[in-house]
């Protein structure tokens, strides 16, 4: 039986057809009926936004404002035609006259607006809340030019422009009606008043913030929430007296100035770029954002003590952290409110999520920069260090000797890090192992000083999309055989462990998998001009190119193979390797490991002698509808970073749910899927986190494991003699030899046994099918709608709006 949404949806494609196109679906052609399907689908959402965010301000149920600088979101069709359990519907409806949905899904672009897992995870979040009726808000920034568009040209990777509104904007809902004016630069002058010391803001420059929305819906449920995007626009505009003195470019520049705030996402992944640009940009967001909740708090409810029992302000790693003192300055400067008051409010209403260890990702800003771009934001920044230092000198003496790492500022920088742990109530890591070393060492002070504020919270995926939208073909076989309920709660997805023994099932998974190979396959044909055998194992390692994600160690693990066909008659069963990762645009190390990676495939692809046993690809372009390609073909999931680096990982989640194996060190959220599977069902190597501390304090030789290891001879040295296609790579070799900071050589040896173990279990196919059939069955905890149901009772307090 057909829905009702499905019937409005069909309505008001035929009415915008006639209102935008003057025309009918009959005679309609491909762009304008992609056009009126999304506005289409958008309006059904704006309806049940406006039904349900009644319900919230009725209820006045405590909200959750989500800030963050990234949303991975990808392609939004599918998502909410699958959500709004239209899509067989429309997709009916549109081949009536000639239409392939699959064709629409391919035009519209992916929003682009994240750099990997801390993006991803925000959008994965908005999907499950919605889902579960949690009401909640996403804060950012609606960037013109989403994540770069990678194109690799002689293996180097090139940077291009992504403009994605063009043919994705049908989803920003424009408020010009709810403009917010943000204020940069300027003095701050003080003067007693009757009310005590008052502070003022003068000769400031303003920007104004003009907000989109993006309707993010649910699946089986009521509610739809909102993405809020901000983009900037000068609030003096064009300026027609210097135009009418022939200064035509100077007449533009305020817009320049003020747009440029909102142009571009910052391509930086775990490395911080401390460009003045980022810091406007994380202000301008933050202000933009708080100021329009308080307004509306306080329209409601007239006062602001009640504001921690109404909102919670999550702070998606330290990049939107300005949320503590600009929240402060609003309650201060715009309602009056005196500063331990204000602190009270403040520090129970902000909520900090961590998600990186490495120290290069700690934001840091000098002093200077703050000073004068934000002045009045970093005078209440110093009365709150001073506080802070005051706080630990008299409540914790014996760590007076460590102020300096403590403080917030010191050094000359302001650690952001820091502020967010005194300004914020709680502060989680992302896995178990992520979150023990935040406490016992990355924050251990702080531990020593706030010891209730660290939690936990492991990261989840939503299987709606990575499963159940990319994987289609196994979302049927799970419906058939344990019920449909696992699309709501993914819990039930463990009765699919009756069917371990059931070869039925076992082969049925084995075809769907081969299904998803040919996909794949096809694409890889069409983009790299290259034939991959889909009876061969499918090796996958798919994420951000870093040097402590190790794709260096899986490339000098594939020339070692390559090797031992080549010159050693090695025969191994027909195995392919298959790489994606983009680099941030300026750095170097990650651009020359990609280069290897082509030159590899290159070689392969051009070896007779090799390629009917080893294919290696590298796909250009990652993103989110490329790994929903990718990840359901896969067989062998790699998640080999140094052990202590990977916070958690979200990419091994949706490749586990998809059947793929696990070869990974225990890191990140790779030891709860060894807990979750068992070690029959999966493939660990390599030192411990402890054991790469211990190696540290020791001292890391890599020439130490070079003289141990005859294979890392034979690998380096061909790579250093132009073996690899004649290239040359000399600086990898250098890097491998004499810093190697992240163990690959140490974790070799391992590493290849591992590989060892894979293709011996490989080869037994109904094992490995059982090994597959256990990964899916038990991912069930991965799911994002248990990580946010954590959040929602352990940290926001928030009950769902029925
Ligand atoms: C300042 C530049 C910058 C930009 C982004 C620094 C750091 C980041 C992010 C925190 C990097 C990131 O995406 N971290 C990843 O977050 C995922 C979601 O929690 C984790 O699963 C990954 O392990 C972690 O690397």
């Amino acid at each position: 039986m057909e829905n009702h949404v499905s019937q409005k949806l069909k309505t008001s494609i035929e009415k915008i057809m006639e209102v935008n196109f003057g025309n009918n679906i009959k005679n309609g052609n491909k762009r304008q009926v992609y056009e009126a399907v999304l506005t289409a689908t958008n309006e059904i959402l704006a309806e049940k936004r406006y039904e349900y965010s009644k319900k919230v301000k009725e209820q006045e149920a405590k909200q959750v404002y989500y800030m963050s600088m990234e949303f991975l979101v990808g392609t939004s069709l599918k998502n909410n035609l699958w959500n709004l359990e239209a899509e067989d519907d429309i997709k009916a409806f549109l081949a009536e006259y000639g239409f392939d949905i699959e064709e629409f899904y391919e035009m519209e672009p992916d929003a682009g607006l994240g750099n990997g897992g801390l993006g991803r995870l925000a959008s994965c979040y908005m999907d499950s809340m919605t889902t579960l009726s949690y009401p909640i808000t996403g804060f950012s920034i609606r960037y013109e030019f989403g994540i770069f568009k990678q194109v690799i040209i002689d293996g180097w990777q090139n940077e291009f422009p992504d403009s994605w509104i063009d043919q994705a904007g049908y989803w920003l809902n424009p408020r010009a009606d709810e403009e917010i004016e943000v204020h940069f630069f300027g003095n701050i002058k003080e003067h007693w008043t009757d009310k005590g010391l008052t502070t003022e803001h003068t000769d400031y420059v303003s920007v104004m913030a003009k907000p989109y929305d993006l309707f993010i819906s649910g699946y089986d449920t009521e509610a739809v929430n909102t993405l809020r995007l901000w983009s900037a626009k000068s609030t003096s505009g064009f300026n027609m007296d210097l135009f009418s003195k022939g200064e035509y470019v100077k007449s533009t520049e305020n817009e320049a100035i003020a747009s440029s705030i909102s142009k571009v996402l910052y391509p930086a992944d775990d490395k911080i770029e401390g460009k003045s640009l980022r810091l406007k940009q994380q202000y301008f967001f933050v202000s933009a954002s708080l100021q329009q909740i308080t307004k509306e708090h306080y329209k409601k409810y007239g006062t602001f003590e009640s504001f921690p029992d109404k909102a919670v302000i999550h702070i998606n790693d330290t990049h939107p952290s300005l949320c503590v003192p600009e929240l402060m300055r609003i309650l201060m400067d715009d309602y009056g409110y005196v500063w331990d008051a204000a602190w009270d409010i403040t520090a129970n209403s902000l909520a900090y999520t961590n998600h990186t260890v490495m120290s290069e990702a700690l934001e840091k800003w000098p002093i200077d920069l703050v000073k004068s771009h934000l002045p009045r934001i970093y005078s209440i920044i110093e009365e709150i260090n001073r506080r802070f230092c005051q706080f630990i000198y008299t409540n914790h003496p014996e760590l007076s000797a460590s102020i300096d790492k403590m403080a917030i500022i010191s050094e000359g920088m302001v650690k952001m890090a820091n502020l967010c742990i005194a300004g914020s109530y709680s502060v989680n890591g992302v896995s178990k192992l992520h979150s023990d070393i935040l406490k016992t060492d990355t924050f251990h002070n702080f531990n020593i000083v706030y010891p209730d504020k660290f939690t936990n919270v492991t990261n989840g995926i939503t299987h709606r999309r990575w499963l159940c939208q990319a994987n289609p073909l196994l979302s049927q076989l799970l419906t058939e055989k344990i019920g449909g309920g696992f699309k709501k709660s993914l819990s039930d997805i463990e009765k699919f462990n009756e069917f371990y023994y059931d070869e039925a099932v076992l082969s049925r998974l084995r075809e769907i998998k081969k299904e998803n190979k040919k996909r794949l396959a096809d694409y890889i044909a069409q983009k790299n001009g290259i034939e991959v055998n889909c009876d061969s194992m499918f090796d996958v390692q798919v994420k951000r190119l870093h040097e402590y994600k190790r794709q260096l160690l899986n490339v000098l693990q594939i020339i070692d193979l390559y090797r031992k066909i080549k010159f050693q008659g090695f025969r191994p069963l027909p195995q392919t390797y298959i790489f994606a990762a983009k680099a941030s645009a300026g750095y170097f190390m990650a651009k020359e490991i990609i280069r290897l990676i082509c030159a590899v495939s290159d070689m392969v692809e051009r070896d007779p002698d090799v390629r009917d046993f080893l294919k290696v690809v590298f796909i250009a372009d990652y993103k989110v509808s490329l790994a929903e390609i990718i990840i359901p073909a896969a067989d062998i999931s790699e998640q080999i970073s140094q052990a202590g680096k990977e916070a958690s990982g979200t990419g091994n989640m949706k490749l586990m749910i998809n059947g793929a194996v696990t070869l990974g060190t225990m890191d990140g959220a790779n030891v709860e899927i060894y807990e979750a599977v068992g070690p029959e069902n999966i493939f660990i190597f390599g030192l411990s986190t402890q054991e790469v501390n211990d190696l540290y304090h020791r001292g890391y030789r890599p020439e130490d494991f070079y003289n141990a290891n005859q294979s890392i001879r034979d690998v380096l040295e061909f790579i250093k003699s132009g073996g690899i296609g004649g290239k040359n790579f000399d600086s990898l070799y250098h890097y491998l030899m004499y810093s190697d900071p992240y163990m690959n050589l140490a974790d070799f040896a391992s590493y290849c046994d591992a590989h060892r173990r894979v293709e011996e279990a490989y080869r037994d196919e109904a094992r490995f099918t059982q090994m597959s059939l256990k990964n899916i069955a038990n991912a069930g905890i991965f799911a994002s709608d248990r990580s946010v149901t954590d959040y929602a009772n352990h940290i926001w307090h928030v009950k769902p709006v029925q």
